[in-house]
């Protein structure tokens, strides 16, 4: 089912001072940089590899409120690690599977998510404590109203 991990998002209260960071320590790159309106983001992704179906990247997230995700996240356990993320050829049929098997879906279809991926999340407390994110690539095509 999962053909790679898509991507480790990390929660920062400073995108530009954390994208600094990784660039200057590790030698990563940004490849993207999107304000998602929808997650209450603003995220930038640098490229670690290319793989099976698309790359890995790690994600870093900047919360667009306190009353987002991201922000409620940061305001209780404060940086670090906020999800993993894992490629899937169809996000749809995934979330269809994986909900069959009794995890709580975050969401019921696909949402847009970075680099015009279709995206869906997992409720932590079904995954072992780790919000879970599935990814699909966008040259494959999804329904991401
Ligand atoms: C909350 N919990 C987590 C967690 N967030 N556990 C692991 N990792 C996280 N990131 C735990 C809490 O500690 C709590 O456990 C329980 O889950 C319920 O959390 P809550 O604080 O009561 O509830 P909320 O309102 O904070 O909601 C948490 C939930 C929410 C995961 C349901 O954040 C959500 O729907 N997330 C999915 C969307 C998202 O995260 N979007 C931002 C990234 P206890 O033990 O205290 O009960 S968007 C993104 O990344 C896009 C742009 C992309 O990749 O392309």
């Amino acid at each position: 089912m999962f053909m790679r991990i898509d991507h480790v998002g990390i929660a920062c209260h400073d995108l530009e001072e954390k994208i600094a960071f990784f660039e200057r320590t590790f030698e990563l790159t940004v490849v993207a940089r999107e304000v998602n309106e929808e997650q209450g983001v603003k995220e930038a992704m640098l490229h670690i590899a290319d793989g099976q179906g698309g790359g890995s990247y790690i994600q870093l997230l900047e919360p667009l409120g306190p009353d987002t995700p991201v922000g409620k996240f940061l305001a209780k356990r404060g940086e670090g690690v906020h999800h993993v993320a894992f490629g899937v050829p169809d996000v749809a049929q995934a979330l269809e599977t994986i909900g069959g098997r009794g995890v709580r879906l975050l969401d019921e279809k696909p949402r847009h998510g970075s680099m015009g991926s279709s995206i869906a999340f997992l409720h932590p407390k079904d995954v072992g404590g780790m919000l879970t994110e599935l990814v699909q690539a966008p040259e494959r095509g999804a329904d991401t109203t």
